[in-house]
């Protein structure tokens, strides 16, 4: 066993009681990949693989003080966000990220299950806009990017426009992914100057095998992110352990 200390990252995201998605992956995605992992709820669901029946947020005040308590003992290396459980989450996680900075954070802007429920509202969606020029990365799926951008996206042109509108309003790098589009699955990776674009080939997979691959992708680069990376490196990782987890139906 190595003796250097293992590096820490905290998910702030939504309970998924089935372990598939949210919190509980994020936390599975964490330990898969050698750092500590700790966590704030922001919100509770009832759902299994399939479909989410209801869910449950958290209060701000509530949030907050899980990862302020945190902080009172640990460094943590890198923050991921998921499902945040309201506009009011929201707004108080933006005035905890202006009082303390972290260095590496990143947002999957969760909007909607793979089963189709809505986890957040428009309201939530306008504070999530505001909270893009304090993180490092965000990783909107096609529909999340279109929520954040105005911009219908039909093809790889339209993720571009998508991931601009996205950086100008703070993000430092935008991950648009095109898994959902037709052909070969591309990501989009804009730093405000140039695209780099990660091409995957299709895995076949059915929906509910799909179900929480987003929050591993996010998750797994939170763990580059802390252990030192770059974004463009820590994505392509990233991206290779979620092509990993999906062939083997398991993390
Ligand atoms: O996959 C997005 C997602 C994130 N977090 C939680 C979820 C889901 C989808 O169902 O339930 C808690």
């Amino acid at each position: 066993m190595s003796k250097k200390p293992l590096k820490t990252c905290l998910t702030i995201a939504g309970s998924d009681p089935s372990g598939w998605a949210g919190l509980q992956s994020d936390l599975m995605t964490f330990a898969a990949l050698g750092v500590r992992g700790v966590s704030a709820i922001a919100a509770l669901t009832a759902q299994n693989r399939v479909k989410v029946k209801a869910t449950l947020n958290v209060l701000p005040q509530f949030l907050i003080k899980q990862i302020e308590t945190l902080l009172e003992e640990s460094k943590i290396d890198a923050v991921k966000i998921g499902m945040t459980g309201g506009a009011g989450n929201v707004t108080a996680l933006i005035r905890l990220f202006k009082r303390r900075r972290f260095k590496n954070i990143v947002l999957d802007p969760v909007m909607r299950s793979t089963s189709g429920k809505a986890l957040l509202d428009k309201k939530g969606v306008a504070e999530i806009k505001r909270l893009l020029s304090l993180v490092t990365i965000v990783t909107p799926n096609l529909a999340e990017a279109e929520a954040l951008s105005g911009v219908k996206i039909k093809d790889i042109r339209g993720m571009d426009e998508a991931a601009r509108k996205i950086h100008s309003l703070g993000a430092r790098f935008v991950l648009v992914k095109g898994g959902h589009l037709q052909g070969a699955p591309i990501d989009a990776l804009f730093d405000g100057k140039g695209f780099y674009y990660f091409k995957g080939r299709r895995i076949k997979a059915g929906r509910a095998e799909l179900h929480g691959t987003g929050c591993v992708l996010s998750a797994a680069i939170a763990v580059g992110l802390a252990k030192g990376l770059s974004v463009r490196p820590a994505v392509k990782r990233a991206k290779a352990f979620v092509g990993e987890v999906i062939e083997k139906r398991r993390l």
